[in-house]
């Protein structure tokens, strides 16, 4: 199994780069991200919780997004241990956002006799972050990417909230940064270098 953690800031590309890399391994796709906007969209009382919170910029409660989680994977083993998985693994894109989600999703994929394999960053630089979000803003019709200020503000809870992530899996020597500026397919070249890596590291 590759069970990859896809990190970066808002606007790094986690969203571009999983769609690349879902065909390339033959991945299920995790982003807690859509799993709460499809939440909005069916109206159910988490969704209405998630779109007070995301409309200021701000994380859902860690329970929320660990509780989505969790159902998925659940929902995405095979029904008996001896049957073949069918897919390759999990790409988890904007999970975990904080250290308690990254202790949580230990624990959840030890259940399933599993772990992280890497996570790869894309390192993008402020000023980058706000420009591409306001372009996306103006033909996504996501309320958080409608004004600078909000985009701010969510850079600012990645600064704050989520970059510890990072450590926590710089100390399982698991954390690898990419550079996430220029060409999208030369960006996906250089995860899938790291994910070869990281992959016969762990034979
Ligand atoms: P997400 O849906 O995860 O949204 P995101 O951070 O904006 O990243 P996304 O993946 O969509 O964008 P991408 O970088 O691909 O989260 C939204 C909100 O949900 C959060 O603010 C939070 O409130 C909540 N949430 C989600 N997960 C949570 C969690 N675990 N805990 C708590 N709260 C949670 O792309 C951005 C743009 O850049 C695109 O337009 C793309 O075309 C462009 N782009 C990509 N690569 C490029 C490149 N190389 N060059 C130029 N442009 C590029």
């Amino acid at each position: 199994m590759l069970n990859l953690v896809l990190f970066g800031p808002p606007g790094a590309g986690k969203g571009t780069q999983s769609e690349k890399l879902i065909k390339e391994y033959n991945l299920i796709h995790l982003s807690t991200g859509d799993l709460l906007r499809s939440q909005i969209a069916a109206g159910t009382e988490l969704g209405l919780r998630a779109k007070q919170l995301m409309d200021q910029g701000l994380l859902v409660p860690d329970e929320v997004v660990i509780g989505m989680i969790d159902y998925k994977l659940r929902e995405n083993q095979p029904a008996a241990a001896s049957e073949t998985p069918t897919v390759g693994g999990f790409i988890f894109d904007g999970f975990p956002r904080t250290v308690p989600q990254a202790e949580a999703l230990d624990h959840l994929l030890a259940q399933y006799d599993t772990k992280i394999t890497t996570m790869v960053a894309l390192v993008v630089d402020d000023e980058e972050l706000i420009r591409r979000l306001l372009k996306r803003g103006e033909t996504s019709g996501r309320p958080d990417d409608q004004n600078e200020e909000l985009i701010r503000r969510r850079v600012m809870e990645y600064n704050n909230k989520t970059k510890p992530v990072a450590d926590y899996y710089g100390q399982q020597d698991k954390y690898v940064a990419i550079d996430g500026i220029g060409d999208i397919d030369t960006i996906f070249e250089a995860i899938c270098s790291e994910i070869k890596r990281a992959d016969v590291g762990a034979e």
